[in-house]
């Protein structure tokens, strides 16, 4: 039977489960990456488990996103996943050697894969036909530990790509004009596999970018075929033999078709709040603009960095704004001082950063109070720059170089002759950042560092016959991990005490929602449409379990949200009928009784106003085994003979 590429990896990696749409599903997995603000938890949830070495092919431990190392508690927690790799097998990539979805696309991706990532621009490595998914931090140290990873097998949607991309247009654009029609729920419950004649005309690096940014989309992951292209990328990479060909088969069936015409692609931004708000940059040219950022694991590539340069050469950086540049790994940095391209970025006056995360997730670089910062990032929810009365504009680098010289927001195509690009032959492949596992009777002697901000789990109590209290806040849709547990430079160091953490669990929507939960001993959260969008970040679930969140009732989840719920015993609840959220308020007492628990369907008692309204759940059978236990963890220590 002809198959697709999902269908090919899957079916190669299949343990439980039928490979039908909406199916709960398990597949084995290959390689794990895990980065150091989603790490130090997963390593915690690891040793828990108590394995003695990961099971994986491969597993690699980034630090990337808490880089700042304002006090003793990034280092620390530096140092305790270093001496967590060198104990269970991993492999560890240095602070400074670059961020992780890049350096992982660089140096481990492997066509035919399947990845698990504590991170949620994982499918980054979907660029080389990799199936690469993020999830919670919890499910990566179960894979690393032998599990299958579970999850509902997903609608295929084939994105057939015609044509080629115009001068001054690149993948960000490409990527962009997806989400201008599928918005940031278009992707939920779906992958996107790319196909047709345009796929041959976009390197990796630019395939990357478009997978990596399908994220935003919510999709499971997206994919790209593994052919001439991946080859020729792979042995640049001194990676020649891990190439193997990878296609759909000619007659392949998708679930759905989406086709994008590459020549007639436009230079897109997508507008503040949020990524699916994507209007053509010739539309809102000339807006004013304060900070231009080049980077992050959407457009950091050489690639992409190589264009910059070009760009910048011989020009300077408008006077009314900065231009920060964070590259997503030494060897791109390194290329550029080799081809002397890194002189024009410098003479240019960018403020070059560190090769990590940075700005992205408010790690320094926030923009002045009500002004507009430019980004090849790809997320730019409220408040994620550090600024929150900023407003984040996701472009092209192209579009971002361009904007940088001239000061306010332009239009590439009109800057001039379109600089030739091409990559190299050979990458400068030097791995002596990344240190590889130590055989195990080294591995086993090795002492964990956990400094004094490494507290232990919460506990994980088993899911109770009904539950009672009052609705701690009600929100509206699309709200993000960053709006339930936001980063930046305050709060991420906290990422390993979840005590401390928790203080700040919707600290940005609403300042008093600590202490209400702390003086109600906890309660419900209300939301709409897609709750939970965004990040891989356990601390959004593991944080309000700790203050006592029973359950979330809302009218729909994002994907990695709700596995992160049910690994941490939070009941993800879904309104029947959407209407009803209208009829609940803060502060109404509510109460669910769980003896129906088995068949989904469940009433919700307000007992404020007297009314009932139908809810429900749609855990599969695996789910549900671990929401009645309390959790994953407590759930595979069963499994395992150690009793919850
Ligand atoms: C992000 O881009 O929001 C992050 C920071 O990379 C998160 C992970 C985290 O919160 O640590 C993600 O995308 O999963
Ligand atoms: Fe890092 Fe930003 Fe990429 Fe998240 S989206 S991994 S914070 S660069």
């Amino acid at each position: 039977m002809s198959q697709t590429i999902t269908e090919k990896i899957i079916s190669k990696h299949l343990i439980e489960g039928k490979m039908e749409a909406g199916k709960e599903i398990a597949i084995k997995i290959d390689q794990t990456l895990t980065q150091d603000a989603t790490g130090t938890m997963a390593y915690l949830e690891f040793e828990a488990i108590g394995i003695p070495r990961v099971k994986t092919e491969l597993s690699v431990s980034y630090v990337d996103h808490n880089t700042l190392q304002t006090d003793f508690r990034n280092p620390d927690d530096h140092l305790y996943l270093q001496t967590i790799a060198a104990k269970y097998g991993l492999y560890f990539s240095r602070p400074g050697n670059g961020i992780c979805h890049q350096l992982h696309l660089e140096r481990f991706a492997c066509p035919g894969k399947t990845l698990l990532g504590s991170d949620s621009h994982t499918p980054t490595a979907g660029g080389v036909g990799s199936l690469a998914i993020g999830a919670g931090g919890l499910n990566v140290a179960a894979a690393m530990a032998g599990e299958p990873f579970t999850l509902k097998y997903p609608e295929i949607v084939g994105v057939k790509l015609t044509g080629k991309l115009r001068p001054w247009v690149s993948a960000k654009d490409v990527i962009l004009e997806l989400l201008r029609r599928v918005d940031v729920k278009g992707g939920v419950g779906k992958i996107f596999e790319y196909f047709g004649p345009g796929v041959k005309t976009l390197s990796v690096p630019e395939r990357a970018t478009i997978t990596n940014m399908g994220t935003e989309t919510g999709a499971t992951t997206s994919i790209f075929p593994s052919d001439e292209v991946t080859k020729k990328w792979l042995e640049a990479q001194n990676r020649g033999e891990q190439w193997i060909p990878l296609e759909a088969d000619e007659d392949a069936e998708y679930d759905e078709i989406i086709e994008i015409d590459l020549s007639e692609v436009e230079p897109l931004a997508a507008l503040p709040h949020s990524p699916g708000n994507v209007k053509p940059v010739s539309e809102i040219e000339g807006m004013e603009v304060q900070q231009v950022a080049i980077g992050s694991c959407t457009n950091s590539s050489l690639r992409d960095l190589k264009m910059v340069a070009q760009i910048l050469k011989g020009h300077t950086v408008a006077p009314n704004l900065s231009l920060l540049i964070n590259p997503g790994s030494r060897q791109v940095v390194k290329h550029l001082v080799e081809t002397g391209e890194y002189k024009y970025l410098v003479d240019a006056g960018a403020r070059i950063l560190e090769n990590a995360c940075g700005p992205c997730i408010g790690m320094g670089g926030a923009p002045p109070s009500g002004t507009i910062s430019v980004r090849t990032y790809n997320r730019n929810f409220e408040g994620r720059s550090g600024t929150k009365d900023a407003g984040v504009v996701l472009v092209s680098p192209e579009t971002a170089a361009v904007t940088a010289i001239k000061g306010v927001l332009t239009d590439p195509r009109n800057f001039g002759e379109y600089p030739k690009m091409e990559l190299p032959e050979r990458f400068y492949v030097n791995d002596n950042m990344i240190i590889t596992p130590l055989p195990p009777e080294k591995a086993a002697k090795v002492k964990i560092r956990r400094g004094p901000n490494i507290k232990p789990l919460p506990d994980f109590p088993p899911l109770p016959s009904f539950v009672e209290g009052e609705v701690l806040i009600k929100v509206g849709d699309n709200i993000t991990t960053d709006h339930i547990m936001p980063a930046g430079a305050k709060i991420l160091p906290l990422r390993s005490n979840i005590p401390e953490i928790s203080k700040y669990v919707f600290s940005r929507v609403d300042p008093e929602f600590y202490n209400r939960a702390m003086e109600k001993k906890g309660g419900f959260i209300i939301g709409g449409e897609n709750y939970g969008q965004g990040s891989s970040r356990e601390h959004a679930a593991i944080a309000p379990k700790y203050l006592g969140i029973k359950a979330v009732i809302v009218k729909s989840f994002a994907r990695i949200h709700r596995a992160n719920l049910i690994n941490f015993g939070i009941m993800p609840l879904i309104f029947d009928n959407p209407g009803d959220y209208d009829k609940i308020e803060q502060g109404h007492k509510l109460k669910i009784d769980y003896s129906g628990i088995d068949g989904g369907k469940l009433t919700l008692k307000n007992l404020a106003t007297g009314e009932e309204y139908q809810i429900h759940h749609d855990l599969g059978d695996k789910e549900l085994e671990i929401i009645k236990v309390g959790g994953l963890l407590p759930w595979i220590k069963k499994k395992q003979g150690g009793g919850a």
